[in-house]
């Protein structure tokens, strides 16, 4: 009844918005047919696959996830991922104010390398759930890696003495006036705390200072899933948040002209499909905006346990496709800009499990979206269980991909044992097209039409190819040489 009521929230947002009603693909503006893509420094448009790695770091005291090197080495193997969506904080970034702890960020960094060193592509995410580990049910404690929530340090963590009851379910707390105050005074909806966004901006300065050269990193995830206080919808969407977003992007590109600057939409009712009213922000790099889309997509008949079948599969397909044209809309509000599905998870235990992630993986290709999965963790959410059984994950998300095209995609389509790529070759980018094959429909040579082969590297599992010179649009197919 509670999650209900949630959707209902959002729903003023929908009627506050006043946004078409989204319900098919060709009532969602012209700029919603043509995705576009983030680059990488050649050039080629990005195709992210990848995980949230990972929610152990809201709670370790070094702000480091429960992940190692050969982690990462088995979920590469395992699924040929390129991408992560790496969990930081505002609580490690600074710890206390005005002080930026580099040792917290060198420690970022030695993983941002273990990505480097495998060719991905990393987005550092500022987590936050709850608003603070310092909201605890006694009060603000000054420890930062309390039970109930993560992200803003203690410091920066103020509910005026109201209430934070205990709640069964994480997402509950948001209710709690506490924990409403406490984004009152960060947004200052109270106008007792200006100095917070501030902070925070500044916070985001000093991570970019840090990753401005670091060709892994393409984005900056600026807060994971806001939450308004007593603002809701259009009033914080179009407001505070708005604002916050063009001041953390002007507080970044002092520092970093290259890296994507990634923007979500308020969680609540968006996560399930009601749009958004986010408006457009202005990026002051040079040569044009860097700005993505990257909400969350959690449908409520998921997250209630009601599994992929039946009727839930009915009603949770209307959320998703709700979902995606809401998503495609404030794509276009906010320039055309790329969109990156930051997360989408669910228990892989439940019934049709198999068939909601394929069918979230196949919304994300047909709308050109990158995806990182939530998450890494081990247990029935994640690809593997605690004592490394891989669950249906591993084998939805080990399907052949393009990782980065040279030039733009128009569609792509696969299968096990084939792979379909229709693009328009951009001829100032010097480097191939990289495709990811797994072994599973890919076990020798390939056979490829369309374009040159330059390499098929059987260990890393990616084939690189040329398209011929000259070409207008490009279509190339890759099957198992026979
Ligand atoms: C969840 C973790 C859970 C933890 C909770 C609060 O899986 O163990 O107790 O956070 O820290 C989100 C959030 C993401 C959530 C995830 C799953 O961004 O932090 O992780 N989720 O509940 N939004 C919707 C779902």
């Amino acid at each position: 009844i509670t999650s209900v009521a949630l959707v209902c929230g959002a729903g003023g947002a929908t009627a506050q918005s006043g946004l078409p009603d989204t319900g098919s693909g060709s009532s969602n503006g012209s700029s919603a047919s043509t995705p576009s893509y983030p680059k990488d420094d050649a050039g080629r448009s990005l195709i992210l696959r990848g995980f949230n790695t990972a929610s152990s770091a809201k709670s370790t005291p070094d702000g480091m996830p429960v992940f190692t090197e050969a982690d990462l080495d088995r979920e590469h193997a395992a699924m040929g991922t390129g991408f992560v969506r790496f969990l930081i904080s505002w609580r490690s970034v600074e710890p206390t104010p005005g002080q930026y702890d580099q040792q917290y960020l060198d420690r970022v960094e030695q993983r941002v390398g273990w990505y480097a060193a495998r060719g991905y592509k990393v987005m550092l995410d500022m987590h936050q759930d709850v608003y603070s580990g310092a909201i605890t049910t006694a009060g603000v404690s000054t420890s930062n890696i309390g039970g109930i929530g993560n992200g803003a340090p203690a410091w920066a963590t103020y509910t005026d003495g109201l209430p934070v009851p205990p709640q069964g379910q994480w997402e509950l707390y948001y209710l709690d006036p506490g924990v409403i105050r406490a984004f009152d005074n960060f947004w200052n909806n109270t106008g007792n705390h200006p100095e917070l966004v501030e902070h925070y901006a500044n916070a985001w300065r000093a991570v970019a200072q840090r990753f401005a050269h670091n060709d892994a990193v393409v984005a900056y995830d600026l807060m994971n899933e806001p939450f308004g206080g007593s603002k809701q919808g259009r009033a914080f969407e179009a407001g505070p948040l708005a604002a916050m977003y063009q001041r953390t992007t002007a507080a970044i590109r002092q520092a970093d002209h290259k890296t994507w600057v990634c923007v979500e939409p308020q969680s609540v009712g968006v996560n399930q499909g009601a749009p958004s009213a986010l408006t457009k922000i202005d990026d002051p790099r040079p040569g044009g905006p860097r700005i993505a889309y990257c909400p969350h997509l959690y449908p409520i008949t998921m997250d209630l346990g009601a599994g992929y079948t039946g009727i839930a599969r009915v009603i949770t397909d209307a959320s998703v496709e709700t979902w995606r044209a809401g998503v495609q809309y404030t794509a276009g509000v906010l320039g055309g800009v790329p969109i990156i599905i930051g997360e989408f998870g669910l228990d892989t235990t439940l019934p049709g499990a198999r068939d909601y992630i394929d069918h979230v993986y196949d919304t994300a290709r047909k709308i050109g979206a990158g995806v990182s999965y939530w998450s890494s963790d081990p247990g029935t959410w994640g690809p593997y269980l605690s004592n490394g059984t891989p669950t249906v994950l591993v084998d939805a998300v080990n399907k052949p991909y393009p990782r980065a095209v040279a030039g733009t995609p128009v569609d792509w389509s696969s299968t096990t044992s084939q792979l379909q790529l229709t693009y328009r070759p951009d001829r100032t980018v010097g480097a191939p097209t990289e495709i990811y094959l797994p072994r599973t429909g890919f076990p020798g040579d390939v056979h490829v039409t369309g374009a040159q082969v330059v390499n098929w590297d059987r260990a890393s599992r990616l084939l690189t190819v040329q398209s011929p010179a000259g070409s207008g649009t490009v279509t190339l197919t890759v099957t198992p040489a026979a």
